[in-house]
């Protein structure tokens, strides 16, 4: 049995995860792919409760560190539960956000040095990373005119246009130094358009999986 890929969606507030993950599942079920889909943080029990801690209101004025930690607390639990033994017997795991996510929110919004992140990341994943990471990127005005249609603002959405100014400064920054993994989608276009470029960088993966 070989091992599965491992998928991930970045982007900042409302650049369209949700829907292109619907995209992606639709590819794999085509292809007749067996896939786990999960999300960040949660994707566990203990992370969902996590996540509800880590987006609600009760702990408005949680310290950074505390926020870092907890993001990993989830993780952990998340590849030792579901994503390594999923990737193990051979499924591909969709993943909406992950570790990127981390540089981007805590490093680049929050003010946390990337290497305090790296030594977590070395901890916690012992080198493992997402093989191909899709960064649905877009103006952050747009961004937020798009996810301001939803429901209320959880405590990220909350953040003022500076803080997702950072957040997608350091998803781009990410995105530069490793560009073979990181594919920027340019998400500001179309819905068609958008699921156009997706496809496109997935096919070779789905191409190379049938043998
Ligand atoms: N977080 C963190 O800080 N550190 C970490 O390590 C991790 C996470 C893992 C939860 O994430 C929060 O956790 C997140 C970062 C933090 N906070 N924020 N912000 P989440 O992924 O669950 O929450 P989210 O970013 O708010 O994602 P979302 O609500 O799922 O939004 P989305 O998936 O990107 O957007 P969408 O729902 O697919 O689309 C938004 C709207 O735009 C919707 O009405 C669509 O129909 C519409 N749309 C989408 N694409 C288009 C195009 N191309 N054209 C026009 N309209 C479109």
């Amino acid at each position: 049995m070989t091992e599965g890929l491992f998928i991930t969606l970045e982007g900042i507030e409302g650049a369209g995860k949700t829907t292109c993950m619907d995209h992606l599942r639709s590819l794999l079920e085509q292809a007749g792919i067996a896939f786990l889909e999960t999300r960040e943080p949660g994707g566990t029990q203990l992370g969902e409760e996590l996540r509800q801690l880590l987006l609600g209101h009760k702990h408005t004025g949680m310290s950074h560190d505390a926020e870092l930690l907890m993001m990993f607390a989830s993780r952990a639990e998340h590849l030792q539960q579901k994503i390594l033994p999923a990737l193990d017997t051979g499924q591909w795991v969709l993943c909406d956000r992950f570790t990127d996510a981390t540089y981007a929110y805590q490093g680049g919004g929050r003010g946390i040095a990337f290497s305090r992140i790296q030594v977590l990341e070395d901890w916690v994943q012992n080198g493992l990373k997402p093989d191909l990471t899709l960064l649905l990127d877009l103006p952050v005005e747009l961004g937020l005119e798009r996810a301001g249609k939803r429901s209320a603002p959880d405590r990220f959405e909350s953040e003022a246009m500076e803080f997702f100014d950072r957040v997608r400064q350091a998803y781009l920054e990410l995105s530069r130094k490793e560009p073979e993994r990181i594919r920027i989608i340019d998400a500001s276009q179309n819905l068609e358009a958008v699921l156009a470029q997706i496809s496109s960088v997935v096919k070779p993966y789905l191409q190379s999986s049938i043998r």
